[in-house]
């Protein structure tokens, strides 16, 4: 079947990139492990001549992971990292980069502690405020970069305001869209130049490989990025490829899970006493509620809290918890539980983007929720 932009994302999941085998009809996509390809004579070749550069079952996945965000193009990278990285290869040295001041910590990392170095300039703003983005825009602004959903304070932006302005200024917006997934926002309808992935969390979704990938609709800009994809080689393999391209096609079916049991897992934890504050974009209580029932097919599964009784209270829980594992990352089909500050945002310690200590995450995943909450219930009972 090929690729419809007609088809809705549930179909796309299923269907995208994916082809009975020409060979032998097999209806999954082969496992192609290899590094090189037989030539017929010197150049003469089927489209394929060696894994950097291009391998089947990558092909594959970036089909379907254009046709999840309704682009023209993408490219699957060895992690979000390697992705976000490659793309930033884009700008050159003198040249700003604009950035959300809720970003993964290793985003902040790569910017600030190796990017930097190299003579890019990186400066920080609350992109879900526009206006201070639109006042933070300089004459060498090359490039807006974001996530919305934040990780890990879950702040949204609107996407279509800042692609504006981003726009008017002559730089691209780039959407780190891990949090969401494409079932719940797809960023590049909305006007943005880049769509990112950790491929790690909700397209791979079963916390069995790392990946990540970027979609894009302007076929200049992909072919040098296609160009420094092979040239810097920061490729996942066949078998990555097969797990996440096998992972997407039940990711409809799991967002929908994750956004039902967040709703009721959100809902009980702002009903508990020893509970301070929740931030989950499916609460009235969220200060962007509005947009995010705007702006995203639903609320997505990732929830932040506050205990009342702050760090040691976090970490009482974190450390109680038997469903939700005590782990980074986030996106797979088990529950996961963290605390931001000591582990996945230990780089933006000392910096403006510093989270608070006793901030929890957590991954909500798709078992059932009356289990969910009976296991968060008997770790806040030990406080
Ligand atoms: O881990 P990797 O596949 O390299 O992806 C990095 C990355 C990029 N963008 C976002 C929004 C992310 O959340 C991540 C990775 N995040 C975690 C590991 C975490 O626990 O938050």
């Amino acid at each position: 079947m090929t690729t419809e932009p007609t088809y809705h994302i549930e179909t796309l999941a299923v269907h995208a990139g994916v082809a009975p085998d020409p060979v032998s009809g097999a209806v999954m996509t082969p496992i192609y492990q290899t590094s090189t390809y037989a030539q017929a004579d010197v150049g003469v070749h089927k489209g394929y001549e060696y894994s950097r550069t291009d391998n089947p079952t990558r092909t594959a996945l970036q089909t379907a992971l254009a046709a999840l965000e309704g682009g023209q193009h993408a490219l699957a990278f060895a992690s979000g990292m390697a992705t976000i990285d490659t793309i930033l290869r884009l700008v050159r040295p003198g040249e700003h980069v604009l950035s959300g001041n809720d970003v993964y910590g290793g985003t902040f990392r790569l910017f600030d502690k190796v990017l930097a170095a190299y003579g890019l300039e990186f400066s920080f703003v609350d992109t879900a405020d526009s206006t201070a983005v639109q006042a933070a825009m300089r004459p060498h602004t090359k490039l807006v970069w974001l996530e919305t959903p934040t990780n890990p304070m879950l702040r949204l932006t609107d996407i279509a305001a800042v692609a504006q302005i981003a726009h008017a200024a002559g730089a691209w917006l780039g959407v780190d869209n891990t949090f969401a997934s494409p079932v719940l926002q797809r960023p590049l309808t909305l006007g943005a130049d880049f769509v990112v992935h950790s491929t790690t969390k909700y397209i791979g979704g079963h916390s069995d490989v790392v990946g990540g990938a970027v979609v894009l609709n302007d076929t200049a800009v992909y072919e040098r990025l296609k160009f420094l994809q092979n040239a810097i080689g920061a490729v996942p393999g066949p078998m990555d490829c097969f797990l996440t391209l096998r992972g997407i096609k039940t990711l409809a079916l799991r967002m929908a899970q994750h956004c039902r049991n967040a709703i009721k897992v959100a809902q009980f934890l702002a009903d508990h006493p020893q509970v301070a504050e929740v931030i989950y974009p499916g609460l009235e209580s969220h200060p962007q509620y509005e947009l995010a029932q705007r702006q995203m097919a639903g609320p997505g599964g990732m929830i932040s809290f506050i205990l009342q009784g702050g760090e040691a209270a976090a970490r009482t829980v974190a450390r109680h918890t038997k469903l939700f594992t005590l782990a980074e990352s986030l996106g797979g089909v088990e529950s996961l539980i963290e605390l931001p500050a000591p582990m996945t945002h230990a780089s933006v310690a000392d910096s403006p983007l510093a989270v608070d200590p006793g901030l929890v995450r957590i991954s909500v995943g798709i078992e059932s929720a009356a289990d969910l909450i009976t296991d968060l219930q008997q770790a806040l009972g030990k406080l």
